[in-house]
């Protein structure tokens, strides 16, 4: 009985419909002509979940009894997007259950609306974390993927009088199909308390942890289905539940308010996702939730996934744990306290299994998004982790002596631990020291993480850094996102692209048919139509008719220059305004923006706010009517991603040189056949390098521009005095022409852009103007453009993230397949 297969429910439309109604009725408890939309989905992803339950069983047990290396992906982010449509397509399941519906009556449409996405992330890291679980499973990679099970997401972003206002995600508000909750499977996790020595039975004198309280970390499985291969990997996300015995002593002792906070206290950690991206604040509620959730994933591997018994010498034959950027760093100490203090191996062959163990991407290059914590801080929630970090950075200063002699400047600016401006601990450095690869995400980052921010590490440690571009899942983002263009390629080229993306080369014989291209550009068109509903549905808000589509979509940050945009639909409304341009003379365009603010970055709310403001001011001024239009639908998100990037024409990748580390959304706009206006930097490079200069608008300076720019003395007042459109732009804003005359309202930007501008847009100001002139003049012949957003698709196929998996397998996991 014990081998009894699991039986898959016939994938037909029969078996779909039967299979469906016993979800509806056993599992919902609802009849069908009773049923709400909600029971309809819950049931109807049941019954995906049905079918895809004997593969993922198959799986974990062939995992299990393959015992061979495998990847644990330690993310404290994964920006899922709607799971529906994901794992019908992985399960060829799509057409069977749009049939089975419409025979009990239903639009799956309508069911597909139900979804609320999992925003378990911030941003381009989030979402590069799915799209590798993705390309894992589809690559038939031994893998589990571990994270938080946030309570409440990404907050939802609203707008009132065009100001950002936040309010909670509860994602898990109508139920949570998608997950299998294994209360029993929980890890115990401890905090706090102090460390005391003893002498061990051989007399040894060791320490060891007596901590102050606990937590249960209670897994929750989630199903990631490879495309069409059957395979169906496991993402495995932790929530924090408080323990039982902490609970009931207290209870017990009568004081129910005092077991009720410490219950609340307890399962905060897992809670809410924090909406910083880029700059860390050091909230112990954040290391708290770092620990959980590494812990417990390592405790997790150890006890359930390895045989009883195993030696743990072995170890690296066995897992890398890539670390996701800093954030599950932590991870490092903790693998030495449970080899140490736990499992009693020497502390040199615990430290030689432990950088053997791990691997460190790095997502950043702005110095104050590298994370740090305060010795103080992490003393008192994991004194033994404390002592561990000091011991390894104790004896790798002392390797740095030998090696470069006593050089105290080089030791300073190498050690772990920071002394300025207080006493902390440096994760990355800490990551780079126990990693046994760390790598960057583009070229261009990877070789300035190298020269610039690690120059010592990259000297001392040989060979431990490398790269690997990011890439995306051409199943959610071309098969999910874009039908129509998916269809056209695959009758172009068969269907094997989907997960062999170098394919779409074949397209670039195509860009030269001239049927081809009014097929792609009638794609484009019905894209954009699709795209006008939803924001019309959604938003109550308007694309122009017939307008060319110029879309910036990513978080709010100065580094990415949202404000350069702002400064160029400005110029344009401005030069019409004051007549110096017909408007009939302007080509219509529709600038779309989506961004999420961190609620405390003040400056990145008042762009949010100008840009509402000058749409609103350029929306209703006739002299511009069907000219210009900007849009901000408010709570971007991954399924707004999916409808807005299939029907752009243009990409705004304009952030300063040097400061985006990779970019994703870049090479989502790409593969659609949008072109890119974008300066040198992050992917910008690879996928200019890729589509031809002829079919990417570069511009501004390079990043040794910058560097030069800086060293000589910037100053932004000299651009906006010898610029006039720029002048008149700047002026226009301050002058209180889009706050109702009310000049307060955005002077902190006015005068931040004149007297510091960090990120240089104002530099940058006259090149993107010129380089906007050029898109222009190629928007107005439609067939050349045409031409050149084929060739943006038909040579992006580097971008697919099963690439990016094959690089880490080769350069920095050595994982065999799963058989
Ligand atoms: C520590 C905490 C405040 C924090 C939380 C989230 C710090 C950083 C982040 C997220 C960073 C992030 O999303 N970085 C982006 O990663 C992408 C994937 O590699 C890159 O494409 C993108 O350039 C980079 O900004």
């Amino acid at each position: 009985l014990a081998l009894a297969p699991v039986i898959s429910p016939p994938a037909t439309v029969d078996g779909f419909v039967r299979q469906f109604l016993q979800n509806l009725n056993f599992d919902q408890g609802v009849a069908l002509s009773d049923s709400s939309s909600t029971d309809q989905y819950l049931a109807l992803a049941g019954t995906v979940r049905d079918y895809l339950m004997a593969r993922w069983l198959d799986d974990q047990s062939r995992q299990r009894a393959q015992q061979s290396k495998g990847v644990c992906y330690l993310s404290a982010e994964y920006l899922l997007g709607r799971q529906l449509d994901n794992n019908l397509l992985a399960s060829r399941l799509t057409d069977i259950a749009t049939e089975s519906l419409a025979k009990c009556g239903i639009d799956i449409d309508v069911l597909r609306q139900v979804e609320v996405e999992p925003g378990l992330g911030n941003g381009g890291l989030g979402r590069l974390a799915a799209c590798f679980i993705d390309s894992l499973a589809t690559m038939s990679v031994p893998s589990t993927g571990y994270g938080i099970r946030y309570e409440y997401g990404i907050f939802r972003q609203t707008f009132i009088d065009g100001q950002q206002v936040e309010q909670p995600d509860a994602w898990l508000a109508l139920g949570s199909p998608w997950e299998f909750p294994h209360p029993e499977a929980a890890q115990q996790i401890s905090f706090g308390g102090h460390t005391e020595t003893y002498d061990d039975e051989d007399g040894v004198t060791r320490s060891r942890w007596i901590p102050a309280w606990h937590v249960q970390a209670v897994p929750y499985n989630y199903m990631v289905p490879g495309y069409h291969n059957g395979r169906v990997n496991t993402l495995r996300l932790w929530s924090a539940v408080a323990s039982d015995a902490f609970d009931l002593r207290i209870f017990n002792s009568g004081d129910y308010e005092e077991a009720v906070r410490a219950q609340t206290f307890a399962e905060n950690i897992s809670k809410v996702l924090y909406p910083e991206d880029s700059t860390p604040q050091g909230k112990e509620l954040r290391l708290q939730q770092q620990y959980f959730f590494v812990a417990a994933s390592i405790g997790d591997f150890l006890d359930n996934v390895l045989p009883e018994g195993f030696d743990l010498s072995k170890l690296p034959d066995r897992v890398i744990f890539q670390l996701n950027d800093t954030h599950p760093v932590i991870a490092v100490p903790e693998l030495m306290r449970v080899l140490v203090d736990e499992r009693g191996i020497e502390w040199d062959a615990a430290w030689a299994i432990t950088q053997q163990c791990f691997a460190y991407t790095c997502h950043t290059l702005l110095p104050e998004a590298l994370e740090v914590w305060s010795v103080d801080l992490l003393g008192r929630l994991l004194p033994r982790h404390l002592e561990i970090i000091y011991r390894i950075n104790d004896e790798f200063l002392l390797a740095v002596r030998e090696r470069f002699g006593d050089d105290e400047l080089r030791i300073r600016a190498m050690s772990i631990i920071g002394e300025h401006p207080y006493r902390s601990v440096r994760m990355a450095y800490l990551a780079t020291v126990a990693g046994a690869k760390v790598n960057g995400v583009a070229e261009l980052h990877s070789q300035l993480l190298r020269e610039k921010v690690l120059p010592d590490f990259d000297e001392f440690f040989p060979g431990k850094f490398t790269n690997v571009t990011n890439g995306v899942t051409p199943r959610r983002f071309i098969r999910l996102a874009n039908p129509d263009l998916a269809s056209l390629i695959t009758e172009a080229l068969g269907a094997g692209w989907t997960v062999d993306l170098e394919r779409l080369r074949g397209l670039e014989a195509f860009a030269a048919d001239p049927e081809f291209r009014e097929r792609f550009a009638a794609v484009k068109a019905h894209n954009k139509v699709r795209l006008a509903s939803v924001l019309r549905e959604r938003d109550g808000i308007e694309v122009g008719d017939g307008h060319m589509l110029d879309v910036m979509v990513k978080r709010l940050h100065e580094y990415k220059r949202q404000m350069l945009k702002v400064l160029h639909i400005v110029t344009q409304y401005e030069q019409v305004r004051s007549g110096e341009v017909a408007a009939s003379d302007i080509i219509p365009r529709t600038f779309i923006f989506g961004a999420k603010a961190a609620p405390g970055y003040t400056m990145a709310k008042h762009i949010i706010h100008l840009v509402n403001a000058v749409g609103e001011v350029v929306n209703s001024d006739p002299v511009v009517e069907g000219r210009l239009k900007v849009l901000f639908p408010p709570n971007y998100n991954v399924t707004l991603a999916e409808r807005v990037i299939p029907a752009a024409d243009l990409s705004e990748q304009i952030s300063l040189a040097g400061k985006e580390a990779s970019g994703t959304g870049n090479m989502k706009f790409a593969l659609n056949g949008a072109l890119t206006i974008g300066t040198d930097d992050g992917a910008n490079v690879e996928i200019r390098k890729l589509v031809g200069d002829d079919n990417f608008f570069l511009f501004g300076m390079s990043e040794p521009e910058v560097e030069a720019l800086w060293a000589k003395g910037y100053q932004p007042t000299e651009y906006y005095q010898s610029d006039e459109r720029l002048r008149r732009a700047m002026d226009l804003i301050a002058s209180g022409a889009f706050s109702g005359g009310d000049r307060s309202v955005f002077e902190p930007i006015v005068s931040n852009l004149l007297y510091d501008d960090r990120f240089m847009v104002l530099a940058d100001y006259s090149s993107y103007i010129e380089a906007q002139a050029r898109v222009d003049e190629a928007y107005a012949d439609q067939d050349t453009w045409s031409r050149s957003a084929i060739l943006n698709i038909a040579r992006s196929g580097f971008f697919s993230s099963d690439r990016s998996i094959r690089d880490y397998i080769e350069r920095v996991w050595h994982t065999p397949p799963m058989l």
